[in-house]
């Protein structure tokens, strides 16, 4: 009788005073109130007539309950279906008829909005808010504050997370028990994460990166977090000496180096900053050990795989490159046909190991292109090992977009770009960016020439895509680049608006 991810991460903490949970006001969570909560919560659920294996679909601001209702779904077996804040209806009815949620929980606010979703998929809305009150929250408050977890193997499904697909179809990732288990331990032992840490925890709760990477690892340790709502620079100056380590995105290292605050002295309490989602500059790496004194540790993960690759903590920590893979990961680097490259020589990356997902949610193709049958699935990650192991991300075999660590598939813009009156044919592509990194342009090209109303379809993009997915730019050309078998060149489109964004902001 068990429940391996509710014992391993959340129930060895019954009962314990210790801090879990600071908040910027102030105010400590400590473990076992944070236990109590999330039990009501369960008891909810319960009542509610979910039951092992249903799916929860979570819209909902960061918060101390937002997180408890995370641990209430471990507790109850429940599959956890965090979705972005920033998704529109359009993009939320999506994931919660693909995965068949028996339950919506969001902020009152999208209430209205995502009703009708709910009313067609013939399921409840429950609300969860900013602020940690709302229905699910009225429902619990009476509830006992203990609760029996139900059983569970580590083959059981934790979570689904959905990422976008190169055809634009979004893809729900199944994440085992057993993925985030032996995750939150590996990078515990290997980041020497203990009780003392404290963890500045500014990253959205939604993604693998903060809520499954950074709050795992706390619980698996004991240590606490300084949980704030997002990233927001005077807080994160105010709360850093307070903090032991820290994970965040590489746009969070550029946006603190920019304010003359962040010097030594104001890190000098610090044991770690680790960076991942999107890559680091080798540059930026630089000059924060200049600034600071301290070497970013920078890792490598998918939402596929959790974390697997990882700059060392006690060795060399190589600006530029993501390091060694994880204990108990294999990585291999292969060419087309499934074969390893040389050592220095460009492959792609794959990845195996007890962290990779169980396969896409009812999409056995889909999971039989990605995960070979051996157990190795296939990132659409480029790479190169060195003779000493260590390895670089040099690119990507897929077309993506990473914009301030959240993934932005071309195809599902240019889907919605083309939909619009007047539009040909569209090419989206990722460009350099000072904040974000990368940020998207739209290029157009018009029916016969008609004239393009931008605003208008600036307007109907933003209904249909989460804001983070705009094209920042939309511009109108004759016709695409393509080559000769009749592929458009993004390429040159890349070169062509590389200073879209470093000119003129
Ligand atoms: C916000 N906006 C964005 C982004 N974030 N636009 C493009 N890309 C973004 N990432 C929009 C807002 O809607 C707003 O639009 C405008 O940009 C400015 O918002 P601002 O207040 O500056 O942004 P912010 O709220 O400070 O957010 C920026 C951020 C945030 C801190 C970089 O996006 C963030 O926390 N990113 C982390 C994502 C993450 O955790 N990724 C992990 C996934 P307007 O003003 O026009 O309305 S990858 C993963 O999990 C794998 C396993 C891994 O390896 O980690
Ligand atoms: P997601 O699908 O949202 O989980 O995003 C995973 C993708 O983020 C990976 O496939 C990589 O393309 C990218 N990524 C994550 N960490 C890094 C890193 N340290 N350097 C470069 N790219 C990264």
């Amino acid at each position: 009788m068990a429940n391996p991810l509710y014992d391993t991460l959340f129930g060895r903490h019954a009962g314990k005073t210790t801090p879990f949970i600071h908040l910027a006001d102030g105010r400590c969570i400590t473990h076992s109130d944070f236990l109590e909560h999330a039990a009501q919560i369960a008891h909810a659920l319960t009542a509610l007539g979910l039951n092992a294996g249903d799916r929860l679909a979570a819209q909902v601001e960061k918060s101390p309950e937002a997180l408890a209702l995370y641990a209430a779904c471990a507790q109850t077996g429940v599959v956890f279906l965090p979705l972005n804040t920033a998704y529109t209806p359009n993009e939320v009815s999506y994931f919660v008829k693909d995965s068949g949620a028996s339950l919506i929980v969001c902020d009152d606010v999208n209430e209205d909005g995502l009703t009708p979703l709910a009313q067609d998929a013939g399921i409840r809305i429950e609300t969860l808010n900013a602020d940690g009150c709302g229905r699910l929250m009225d429902r619990s408050a009476n509830m006992p504050t203990t609760f029996e977890p139900v059983d569970r193997s580590g083959d059981d499904l934790a979570g689904i997370l959905y990422t976008s697909g190169t055809t634009g179809r979004s893809k729900g990732a199944m994440i085992t028990q057993t993925n985030l288990i032996s995750n939150a331990q590996a990078l515990a032992e290997s980041w020497h994460f203990g009780d003392g840490d404290v963890l500045l925890h500014a990253l959205p709760i939604f993604h693998v990166h903060g809520l499954f990477a950074a709050t795992n690892v706390m619980l698996v340790t004991g240590g606490s977090m300084i949980f704030l709502p997002k990233f927001d620079l005077d807080i994160m100056i105010q709360m850093l000496p307070k903090a032991t380590a820290m994970m965040g995105v590489p746009t969070f290292y550029t946006r603190l180096l920019s304010d003359p605050r962040f010097d030594r002295d104001l890190t000098k309490h610090m044991r770690l900053f680790i960076s991942g989602s999107a890559p680091l500059l080798a540059e930026t790496h630089i000059q924060f050990e200049k600034r600071t004194g301290h070497r970013i540790l920078e890792r490598y993960g998918m939402t596929e795989t959790n974390l697997t690759i990882s700059n060392p903590y006690d060795g060399e920590r190589r600006a530029g490159t993501v390091g060694l893979p994880l204990p108990g990961i294999e990585v291999k680097i292969t060419d087309s046909t499934g074969s390893e490259v040389s050592d220095g020589e460009v492959g792609l990356i794959e990845v195996r190991g007890p962290n990779v997902f169980k396969g896409y949610w009812q999409m056995p193709e889909k999971t039989r292109e990605e995960l070979r049958e051996n157990g190795f699935f296939i990132t659409g990650d480029l790479g190169i090992r060195e003779s000493d192991g260590y390895i670089t991300i040099v690119g990507r075999d897929k077309d993506l977009i990473i914009s301030g660590g959240y993934n932005i598939y071309p195809k599902e813009v240019e889907l919605a770009l083309d939909a619009q009156p007047g539009v040909l044919e569209s090419a989206v592509i990722g460009v350099p960016h000072p904040d974000f990194g990368e940020s998207v342009v739209g290029v157009l090209v018009a029916q016969g020439g008609a004239d393009l109303d931008i605003d208008a379809i600036t307007d109907a993009v933003g209904q249909l895509l989460a804001r983070f997915k705009h094209p920042r730019k939309l511009v109108v050309l004759d016709e695409l680049p393509r080559n000769s078998m009749g592929k458009v060149q993004k390429n040159l489109l890349r070169n062509q608006f590389a200073d879209a964004f470093t000119l003129q902001e």
